[in-house]
This record gives C-alpha cells, sequence and structure tokens, in this order.
C-alpha cells in the first residue's frame, strides 16, 4: 500500500511538470483526489488492515495528500505566470491611440424651432395650453364656426377616430385626429373667464400626404382675449414675433384672408430674411414669404365658449412648425425632417 501511494505521488508529479495547460492540472486532480481517484481507492481499501498498519498508512496517505495539494498549486501558479508572459510578449497595446468618439444625439430642429416659437411669446406673457391630440368634432370644428358640409370635415382631410375604439367610456359625437391645435383654445375659454392669453403648440394630424405635406405636422397657435383687443395688437404682437424669429430687419405684410374662426383675418407675409426683399429662390423673388394666419376671433366662437361677445374682443393666429424650420435652415424638401437622418439632422 505505501509503494502504491509512493507511485501514485511520483506519477501523479510527473504528469503536472509536464502539463501544458489548466486543463491538464485539472485531469491528474481529478484522477487523483477525486471522488473517484486513486487515492480515495487506496484509503477505501485500509478497512482490511490492522490497527497499527492503518495508523502507518494514514500518515503516509495524508502527507502524500498534503504534497498532491502542494504540486497542483505550484503547477496552476506556473501556467498562470506563463499565460502572463506569453501575453506581454505579444503584439503590444498602443496608449497613444485616439479614443473612440462618442456619438451624442441633438436636438431635432423642428423640436428646436417649435421651443424657440414658444420662448418668444413666453417673452410676452403668453403661457403654454396643451389638450388632446385624440379629439371630439365638436371642439375641433364646431366649437370654431365650421359649418356642417364644411370641405376641412371631409374624411379625405380628416382622420376619423373608431369610438368603439375607445372602450368603455366612448363620446357622444364623432372622434378624430385634431386637425389643428385650436381645440386647446376653445378648451381653454370653457375653462377660463377672460382674459386669456396663451400659445399652443403640438402636433396635428390631416390625411394628405405629398411632397410637402406630412400626415403629422406641428403648429404653435395663439390666442389673447380681454375687453378692447384690437387688430392694431395683433399686428404689433406678430410684427414683434417675426423680429424676435428672422430678425430685426424684417417687415411684416397683412393680406386679406378667409378662415372660418376669425373675422376679419389674414395671411402674414414678412420681407424676404434672405435677400432682403431684392427676390431670391427662398423668396421665389417676390421679396416676400408667407408665414403666418392670424385674425380676430369670430363672435360666434366666442358664443360657443360661452363669452359675451359685445363684452370681449381677441385675436388669435397660427404657423406650422415643419415651415419655419425649413425657411430657417434653408431646407427645400420636407422629407429631410422626416428621414431621421441623424447625419444630416445634426449638421442643421
Ligand atoms: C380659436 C379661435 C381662432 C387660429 C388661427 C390660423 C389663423 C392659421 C394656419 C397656419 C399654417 C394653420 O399650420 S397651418 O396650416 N393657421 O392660418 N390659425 S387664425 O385661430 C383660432 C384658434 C382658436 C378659439
Amino acid at each position: 500500500m505505501k509503494e502504491k501511494l509512493t507511485a501514485l505521488l511520483e506519477r501523479a508529479r510527473a504528469d503536472l511538470a509536464s502539463a501544458a495547460d489548466e486543463k491538464a492540472v485539472e485531469a491528474v486532480r481529478l484522477s487523483v483526489l477525486g471522488k473517484k481517484g486513486e487515492l480515495s481507492a487506496v484509503l477505501r481499501g485500509m478497512g482490511a488492515l490492522s490497527p497499527d498498519e492503518r495508523r502507518a498508512v494514514g500518515e503516509i496517505a495524508n502527507r502524500v495528500k498534503d504534497e498532491l495539494e502542494q504540486q497542483l498549486a505550484a503547477a496552476g501558479a506556473r501556467l498562470a505566470e506563463a499565460k502572463l508572459a506569453a501575453e506581454l510578449a505579444g503584439p503590444g497595446l498602443d496608449v497613444t491611440l485616439p479614443g473612440r468618439r462618442q456619438v451624442l444625439g441633438s436636438r431635432h430642429p423642428v423640436s428646436r424651432t417649435l421651443e424657440e416659437i414658444t420662448a418668444i411669446f413666453l417673452r410676452m406673457g403668453f403661457t403654454v395650453a396643451q389638450g388632446p391630440e385624440i379629439e371630439l368634432d365638436y371642439y375641433n370644428f364646431e366649437a370654431l364656426n365650421f359649418p356642417p358640409d364644411h370641405p376641412a370635415r371631409d374624411m379625405q382631410d380628416t382622420f376619423l377616430v373608431d369610438p368603439a375604439s375607445l372602450g368603455a367610456q366612448a363620446p357622444a359625437g364623432p372622434v378624430l385626429l385634431r386637425t389643428h391645435t385650436s381645440p386647446v383654445q376653445v378648451r381653454t375659454m370653457l375653462a377660463h373667464k377672460p382674459p386669456v392669453r396663451v400659445i399652443c403648440p403640438g402636433k396635428v394630424y390631416r390625411c394628405d400626404s405629398d411632397l410637402t405635406h406630412t400626415p403629422m405636422f406641428h403648429q404653435v397657435e395663439g390666442l389673447l382675449v380681454d375687453a378692447h383687443v384690437t387688430f392694431g395688437e395683433l399686428k404689433g404682437t406678430l410684427d414683434a414675433f417675426a423680429r424676435a424669429f428672422f430678425g430685426g430687419a424684417v417687415k411684416t405684410r397683412f393680406r386679406p384672408s378667409f378662415f372660418p374662426f376669425t373675422e376679419p383675418s389674414a395671411e402674414v407675409d414678412v420681407t424676404c430674411f434672405l435677400c432682403g426683399g431684392a427676390g431670391c429662390r427662398v423668396c421665389k423673388n417676390t421679396g416676400w414669404i408667407e408665414v403666418l394666419g392670424a385674425g380676430m376671433v369670430h363672435p360666434n366662437v366666442f358664443e360657443s365658449v360661452g363669452y359675451a361677445h359685445d363684452a370681449v374682443t381677441g385675436f388669435a393666429f397660427g404657423m406650422g412648425v415643419e415651415r419655419l424650420a425649413m425657411l430657417r435652415h434653408g431646407i427645400d424638401d420636407l422629407r429631410n425632417l422626416f428621414d431621421n437622418d441623424a447625419r444630416f439632422l445634426a449638421r442643421l
């Protein structure tokens, strides 16, 4: 038995000396010290020995075990050292190479334009009002003096929402995606007595898709209601906005127009901020660029929200944010704003 133990130790020593990797060391450990290993087999045979012999063999077995564990640890350390030496001798790491650039995101030009427009009106004392994008026909059209047969109410122009898709609390009357942010002003007037001074930035939806129209776009609309508000104040407010947004040199002009919710109504042009009015690509050689719609709130709208139309007057205006962002950045294709090419958008 003693000879067996000594032979076992010698063979393990030789195997460890020639072990080329950690797997080989582990194989030696299992073959000797494992449950089914040789040392365990020898120890199991000790039952047949006399007490004296058992003590003597037990002592040797313990020494062999200690020795083996030491040898295994030494072999492991030797292999780890060799691995490190090989790594150090291998191809070096160039710590002077520049690091990988972090790609930072950038604000979308439409978001930036919307925030800039909002900031200008906040400085003039307006506050921001918001409302739902899924809206009742009543707030989007009816309360805004759209006649029942107005073409904008046609399914061709407006996304209708199936009321059944809204679940248990399906409202009375048609539901749609708001086609302008005007219903927010209607809700604001229903909730607050005059004076009212709000702007309503947000997404709007129209069943329209071609080179110059997307089914979703952004608007900023404004509403100011008080006793004795005049068209002159509307002109002064939008003139100040135009100079803040396009630069102090621009002039504005108001052309007669029509909207169901304002009377009188106007379209607002600014002198071309690129050529100063001389004529160029951006203003199509007219010297003027259309940027806004506006007007005095129609008495029927005040009637709808319960404002006494002999006690208050008000002005309202609206603008398309994508259009202003395109003008500002000299983009001539609307799709540039929706393709989400991060390299293009970050360069604006
Ligand atoms: C209420 C009363 C009146 C909002 C207005 C416009 C004129 C207008 C267009 C600009 C470009 C829409 O995005 S666009 O196509 N808007 O011309 N909007 S007056 O008038 C209101 C709003 C709410 C209660």
